[in-house]
């Protein structure tokens, strides 16, 4: 177990903070996408915010741009922004902390919360890192509904063609969208099949709630040359309390004070657990 499992934690309690004092956010995928988050900045990416214009930094895309609370949350620990000013902003009228993520802001890259624009882009910029002969690394992260956008696909046919191994997807694949079910939606298994078609090498994490199987995988991902990699993180939608876990209503619930109460009280007793 790392000790960044317990700053996961840390950061789940600080994205309660941000939603409850903005009124509103989307808590059951911002719980699924933290781990994922921490072992990027944390231990993969290089990203300062003392050179945020450094031309050689990693780049990161939040595709599944609503997570933005997680990515606030994540941001301000790397010291791109202050998490007090953070909670005491978001979403408030005329606020830069709006609800997905804006690149006015340090250490985001593009606008995204329109599904199905962030792996695009990503190819973009990874083709242009190649075409610039620059070593940076390029990350993006999905969610499971979003792959339901047809422009994913043909970001995933242009990856391959251009043999972007320097361009790494993750899917937050916690099985459940805005309406439900993945599979009842929009049924994407074999997931892994399907990118595989694509000429993409893919890298299954049987827990993407987990930071050393996380760092594995990225790991892994570095090693293949010639194609872009995609890990499918399998993760728990509203991880760290049973309150929220695996309903697709806490997409875009508000917890009442009794609810921020629990859930407080379920991340306190699994950060506690980690250590045993
Ligand atoms: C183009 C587009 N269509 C619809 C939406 C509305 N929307 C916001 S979140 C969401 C569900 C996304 O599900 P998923 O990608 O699985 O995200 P997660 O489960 O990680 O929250 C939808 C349909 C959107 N943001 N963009
Ligand atoms: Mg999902």
């Amino acid at each position: 177990m790392s000790r960044y499992d317990a700053m996961a934690y840390d950061l789940r309690d600080d994205v309660l903070r941000i939603i409850e004092a903005g009124g509103g956010g989307h808590i059951g995928g911002d719980m699924s996408v933290m781990e994922i988050l921490v072992s990027l900045y944390f231990c993969q990416m290089n990203v300062s915010p003392e050179k945020p214009d450094d031309p050689d930094r990693d780049r990161f895309i939040m595709s599944k741009g609503h997570s933005v609370e997680a990515l606030y949350a994540v941001l301000a620990k790397k010291g791109f922004l202050s998490i007090d000013e953070v909670v005491s902003k978001f979403s408030r009228f005329g606020s830069e902390y709006i609800g997905h993520p804006n690149n006015h802001l340090p250490g985001i890259e593009m606008n995204s919360g329109s599904l199905g624009h962030g792996l695009p882009v990503s190819v973009g910029m990874a083709l242009a890192g190649k075409m610039d002969g620059r070593a940076y690394r390029v990350y993006t992260v999905l969610g499971d509904g979003e792959l339901a956008e047809g422009s994913n696909w043909e970001a995933a046919m242009a990856a391959h063609q251009y043999g972007l191994d320097n361009l790494c997807a993750v899917v937050d694949r916690n099985r459940l969208q805005i309406s439900g079910n993945t599979e009842e939606v929009m049924g994407e298994d074999d997931l892994h099949e399907r990118f595989r078609s694509f000429g993409w090498n893919v890298i299954d994490v049987s827990d993407g709630n987990n930071i050393d199987r996380l760092n594995a995988a990225f790991e892994a991902a570095k090693a293949v040359t010639g194609k872009p990699s995609v890990l499918i993180a399998n993760t728990v939608k509203g991880k760290g309390s049973a309150v929220m876990e695996n309903k697709a209503s806490w997409h875009h619930h508000m917890p009442t004070a009794e609810e921020f109460a629990a859930i407080r009280a379920d991340f306190a007793a699994r950060k506690e657990a980690l250590s045993c």
